[in-house]
C-alpha cells in the first residue's frame, strides 16, 4: 500500500486513510475454517491473499468479541475477549500479523454506547455493586408506566424492567443492549481503558459505532409516558457528546490519535454537525459514516417508499459540499445493516453492469471508499418465505409489531424483502460448492439462491467481472490525487437517469468527468457547456468500446465512464 500520493499537490491535508480503500469484514459471514457453520477469524487468515489480490488497503472488522450474539456481536460481554466460536486472541494476532504483511491496516469495531446484558458491568450494576450502581441508565417507572416515551431504534420501547434491581433500564436498541451511563467518570475511564488496550496490540483504528449516541439528552427522563413513542432521532447529539469526544480522544486514543483512523457512525447527523465533530467543535473523528443516501427508501422506519435518482443527487450532494467545507466522510452503499447495492440501486437482471456502475459512482465521490463482503461479486437480495426465515432482531420486531396489528407476513414481505439487513448477512459465496464453499456444514444463515452462479470462483472466470473491475478501479485510486482529493461538482442535477460529476485538482492540472447510467435504458448524454471535454480521453469504463469522445453520449443499460479531461 501507498503511504502518501504521488503528485504530492494537494490542497487537503494528506493522509493514509484518505488514500486508502477499506474493505468490510462480517465474519459470521464471511469464511468458516472449522466447518461449524459460523465464520471465523482463521477463516478470514485463510482469505488475507485474496484481500491483497483485490488490492484494498484496510480491513473494518465488526465486533469479533465475546458476545451472546443477541445482535450478532454488537452487544459485548467481555471488550478483552473473542467470540469462542470465532476463535482466540492467537488467531486475532494472527490475523494481525498477516494483514500487516500484505501492507494492509485493520480497523476494529468500537461499541460503548452499551455493552450486553451479560457484561460483568451489567450484572454488578443490576446488584447495585459499589461504583457500578450507576454504570446503566435506571429509572424507576411512572406509576407502573415506562420512564419516557423513547423508543429504541429497533422498534421497540427504549427501556425494559429489571426485576432483580426492580428497575427499567435504557436501551436504545435491543433489550440485550444496555447503554452506558457515559455521566459517570468511571464508567469513561473504564472505557478509554479498552480504547488504549487495544491501540497497544497494534490496530490502526475503530469504526465507532452510533458514536453520537453517548450522550443522552439533559434531564433524562423526560416525556410523557403515555404519549406516542419518538424514535432514535431524539437522542443522538447530546449536551455533552463533545465534551466526551475530546476526553475519549485525548485519553483513549492519547498518542495514537493521529496515526490511527477513527471512523464515526453517526445515525441521524447533519453536515455541519458532521464539520463540528471532525474538527471544527471536537477533534475525535477523522470521517463520518452518515445515512441520508440509505434512508431514501424508508429503512430508518421499515417502510419502503419510492425514490429518485434526483434525491440520491440532493442526499449526495449535501454531503460532497460538507466535504468541500473540511469534513471528511465514507463512501458506501452497502454495509452489514444496509440490503444489497445491486438490488436497491441497481438491478439484479444487469448484475455485472449494475454493480460496477455503482461501484465507479460511489468510488467517484470525495471521501474514502468501503467495499463491503460479497458487493465485489454482485451479489444481491435474498427472498424470505416465511417470517421462519427473519434472524435480525430488528426485522423480527418489526414483524412481531405488524402482527400484532393483524398483517400477515404476505403484507410484509415486500418491505423486508427490499429492507431487512438479512440481505447483508447471508454468506459469502466462494464457489457452486455445497454452502456456496463459505462452510463445510450448514451455515447459521442460508446461502443466496442465486450462489451457483454469482460467486467468486465464477465471477474470476469471466472475462468481464464484477471482481475484476473492482481490481481496477481499487488500483486506479492509487497515485491519483484528483480521484482522493479533487472538487466535486454535480452536473445535470436534474436528470432522472444519468448521474454525473466532476473531479478536479487545479492545483495539479488534473481534471475528471464520471458519467453514470442508473437505468436499463439508452438515455443521451450531453456534456455541459461548463466542461472542456476536447481532449478527454477514458480511464475506465465498464463496458466493452466505451464511446471516447463524451460530448454526445449514448448511454447504454448501466453504463460508467470515467474520463480523464
Ligand atoms: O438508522 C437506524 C435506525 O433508525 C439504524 O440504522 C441504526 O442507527 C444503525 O443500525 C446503528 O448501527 C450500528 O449499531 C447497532 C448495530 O445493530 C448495527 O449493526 C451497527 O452497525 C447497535 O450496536
Amino acid at each position: 500500500m501507498q503511504e502518501s500520493s504521488t503528485t504530492g499537490i494537494v490542497s487537503d491535508e494528506q493522509s493514509w486513510w484518505k488514500e486508502a480503500v477499506f474493505y468490510q469484514i462480517y465474519p459470521r459471514s464471511f469464511n468458516d475454517s472449522d466447518g461449524d457453520g459460523i465464520g471465523d477469524i482463521p477463516g478470514i487468515v485463510e482469505k488475507v491473499d485474496y484481500l491483497e489480490e483485490l488490492g484494498v488497503d484496510a480491513v473494518w472488522l465488526n465486533p469479533v468479541y465475546e458476545s451472546p450474539q443477541a445482535d450478532f456481536g454488537y452487544d459485548i460481554a467481555d471488550y478483552r475477549a473473542i467470540n469462542p466460536e470465532y476463535g482466540s486472541m492467537d488467531d486475532w494476532d494472527r490475523l494481525l500479523e498477516e494483514l500487516h504483511a500484505r501492507g494492509i491496516k485493520l480497523v476494529m469495531d468500537l461499541v460503548v454506547n452499551h455493552t450486553s446484558i451479560d457484561h460483568e458491568w451489567f450484572q454488578r450494576s443490576r446488584a447495585r455493586e459499589g461504583k457500578y450502581e450507576d454504570y446503566y441508565i435506571w429509572r424507576p417507572g411512572q406509576d407502573g408506566e415506562y420512564p419516557n416515551n423513547w423508543d429504541s431504534h429497533f422498534d421497540i420501547p427504549a427501556w425494559t424492567y429489571d426485576d432483580e434491581r426492580a428497575e427499567y433500564y435504557l436501551h436504545l436498541f435491543t433489550r440485550d443492549q444496555p447503554d452506558l451511563n457515559w455521566e459517570n467518570s468511571d464508567v469513561r475511564e473504564d472505557v478509554y481503558d479498552v480504547v488504549s488496550w487495544w491501540l497497544e496490540r497494534g490496530i490502526d483504528g475503530f469504526r465507532l459505532d452510533v458514536i453520537n449516541e453517548i450522550s443522552k439528552a439533559p434531564g433524562l427522563p423526560d416525556g410523557d409516558p403515555e404519549a406516542e413513542f419518538v424514535g432514535g432521532e431524539h437522542h443522538v447529539n447530546g449536551p455533552r457528546m463533545h465534551e466526551f469526544f475530546d476526553e475519549l480522544a485525548e485519553r483513549g486514543f492519547g498518542e495514537h490519535r493521529d496515526q490511527v483512523a477513527t471512523i464515526g457512525e453517526c445515525t441521524f447527523i447533519d453536515p455541519g454537525t458532521a464539520l463540528d465533530v471532525t474538527g471544527r467543535e471536537s477533534n475525535l473523528l477523522d470521517m463520518v459514516i452518515y445515512f441520508d443516501h440509505v434512508q431514501l427508501d424508508g429503512r430508518d422506519r421499515f417502510d419502503y417508499r419510492e425514490w429518485e435518482l434526483t434525491d440520491l443527487k440532493e442526499a449526495m450532494t449535501r454531503w460532497q459540499d460538507a466535504a468541500a467545507e473540511g469534513t471528511w466522510v465514507a463512501l458506501y452503499h452497502s454495509n452489514h445493516d444496509q440490503p444489497r447495492a445491486v438490488s436497491r440501486f441497481g438491478d439484479p437482471e444487469y448484475r455485472y453492469e449494475s454493480a460496477t456502475m455503482l461501484a465507479t459512482w460511489l468510488h467517484g465521490h470525495k471521501g474514502t471508499p468501503f467495499v463491503y463482503q460479497g458487493e465485489e461479486i454482485g451479489m444481491s437480495n435474498v427472498s424470505f418465505k416465511s417470517s421462519d426465515d427473519l434472524v435480525d432482531p430488528w426485522v423480527i420486531n418489526y414483524w412481531h409489531n405488524q402482527r400484532e396489528a393483524g398483517r400477515e407476513f404476505a403484507e410484509v414481505r415486500e418491505n423486508v424483502e427490499r429492507l431487512s439487513r438479512d440481505n447483508a448477512r447471508t454468506p459469502m459465496q466462494w464457489s457452486d460448492a455445497e454452502h456456496a464453499g463459505f462452510s463445510a456444514s450448514e451455515p447459521w444463515m442460508p446461502v443466496g439462491d442465486d450462489y451457483e452462479t454469482v460467486n467468486v470462483a465464477a465471477d474470476r472466470e469471466r472475462d468481464h467481472s464484477v471482481f475484476e473491475y473492482y481490481r481496477e478501479l481499487i488500483a486506479l485510486r492509487d497515485g491519483m490525487d484528483v480521484l482522493v482529493y479533487g472538487e466535486f461538482d454535480l452536473l445535470l442535477p436534474g436528470h432522472e437517469q444519468i448521474y454525473a460529476f466532476r473531479r478536479a485538482l487545479p492545483e495539479a492540472d488534473r481534471e475528471l468527468l464520471v458519467v453514470c447510467n442508473f437505468s436499463a435504458e439508452r438515455p443521451a448524454f450531453e456534456a455541459p457547456a461548463s466542461v472542456d471535454v476536447a481532449d478527454a480521453t477514458v480511464v475506465l469504463s465498464n463496458l466493452s468500446e466505451p464511446d471516447t469522445d463524451p460530448s454526445a453520449l449514448d448511454l447504454r443499460p448501466y453504463e460508467a465512464i470515467i474520463y480523464e479531461l
